[in-house]
């Protein structure tokens, strides 16, 4: 089963997507999601230059040496830019592979483990009263599960707060990215009540979640932990930087707030003291990042074994090809925990027809044989590549802050 042809499609409807398409000898086609928000034609330029040509022949039914060959093959190893990669052309492979069997992926991943897959929504609001309007909203539509974001008094913009609030977009198109302002002291003051003005309108039946986005320090996010625990969020995201692993150790600590980390993160090695130390309940890594659904297996292996579960990032810069592998792994994983979903435009839907489906909190994989989604590269091609970027945090006095 020969690969015939690999391809990469740039498309812009509403936002960029980057897919990779293979095509066998037998006319079977896959497709892979490769899209890394605000540096998309990198990863483009890294499939079409340089993987590409190399797949063409190989055998597509052998996906983790396909896998091993890319990764361990390349000599430079792990990084966004490579393992979005990677995780297309992973993502493809079991496409093809579920296709040429007659079967949805998730029957290859060992069937289903529970009967749908449990998401949560983003909600958002310039102030508390917003924010509430809006997870009345998620609720009125049947989520069991929300994530909460505020804008915070005396910062003129906060990230994760939007105006459009159906279609929550994270980048913004332009020549560079546009500029937010961050004080984490001003943040402290804050959360902590407008969140626990969220608890009191809704009860302890609403899942409520948070994202700092890594924007406090260590000792910074241990206090914010700790005066969030009568809030019981079912977690607190991303309150530091991942790539500082022992600094998660003071986190925990001083607070039993469940922690979610990770959806910068590649590889396995990126999750390793974190994970065997038990310093965080949640991977945020996608398919779309860690490699494809071949790596994030084994991420989830690991995790599995120290009481950790899942909960794939899922912002709309992950196509409905990421979300599509993304749910045939949650409904078949044991340590699965939840999937954020954030439903993409029209635009986007008619790029990427797809079979899953969302009803009452819960998504659905398709059953057709292989991902369930398909790109209509004539709708694609109506929508160019438009630059756009993240956006860029500084402190008060100019200086460069982190995400
Ligand atoms: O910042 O998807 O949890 N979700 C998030 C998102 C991410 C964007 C980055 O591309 O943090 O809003
Ligand atoms: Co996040």
């Amino acid at each position: 089963m020969k690969i015939v042809d690999a391809r990469v499609i740039v498309c812009s409807p509403g936002r960029n997507f980057v897919t990779l398409k293979l095509t066998t000898e037998d006319g079977v086609t896959g497709i892979g999601d490769a899209t890394l928000n605000g540096r998309e034609l990198a990863v483009a330029s890294y499939l079409s230059d340089h993987v590409c040509p190399a797949l063409l022949g190989r055998d597509a039914s052998r996906i983790e040496d396909t896998w091993q060959y890319l990764y361990k093959g390349a000599y430079w190893r792990g990084g966004p830019v490579g393992m979005t990669a990677i995780g297309a052309v992973d993502t493809a492979l079991w496409d093809i592979k579920g296709k040429v069997a007659g079967l949805p992926v998730y029957q290859l991943l060992g069937g289903r483990a529970r009967d749908g897959v449990l998401v949560y929504g983003h909600a958002n609001g310039r102030d508390v009263g917003e924010a509430i309007e809006w997870v009345h909203d998620y609720v009125e539509r049947g989520y069991r599960a929300v994530r909460v974001q505020v804008g915070i008094p005396g910062l003129a913009s906060t990230y994760g707060v939007a105006d459009e609030k159906r279609y929550y977009e994270p980048a913004d198109r332009g020549a560079a990215p546009t500029e937010n302002l961050w004080s984490s002291e001003t943040y402290l003051r804050a959360i902590p009540d407008a969140l626990e003005r969220v608890r009191d309108a809704f009860g302890f039946d609403l899942h409520l979640l948070h994202d700092v986005h890594h924007r406090l320090r260590p000792i910074e996010a241990a206090e914010l932990g700790k005066r969030l625990e009568e809030v019981r969020l079912f977690w607190l995201e991303d309150p530091v930087p991942g790539e500082l692993q022992e600094g998660l150790r003071l986190i925990r600590s001083h607070t039993t707030t469940p922690i979610a980390i990770g959806e910068v993160l590649p590889t396995i090695w990126d999750f390793r003291t974190m994970l065997t130390e038990q310093l965080i309940d949640y991977v945020r890594t996608s398919v779309q990042r860690a490699g494809g659904i071949s790596h994030l297996r084994k991420i989830t292996s690991l995790a599995e074994l120290h009481h950790a579960r899942t909960g794939c990032h899922g912002a709309t810069d992950l196509s409905p090809v990421c979300m599509a592998a993304a749910l045939h792994f949650d409904i078949s994983v044991a340590n699965f925990g939840i999937q954020e979903y954030m439903p993409h435009t029209a635009e986007t839907d008619e790029v990427f027809p797809h079979d899953y489906r969302y009803a009452n909190g819960y998504l659905q994989p398709g059953e057709s044989p292989g991902l369930g989604v398909e790109i209509d590269e004539a709708a694609a091609a109506r929508f160019p590549y438009e630059r756009a970027y993240l956006p860029v945090n500084r402190l008060l006095d100019g200086t460069m802050h982190s995400w």
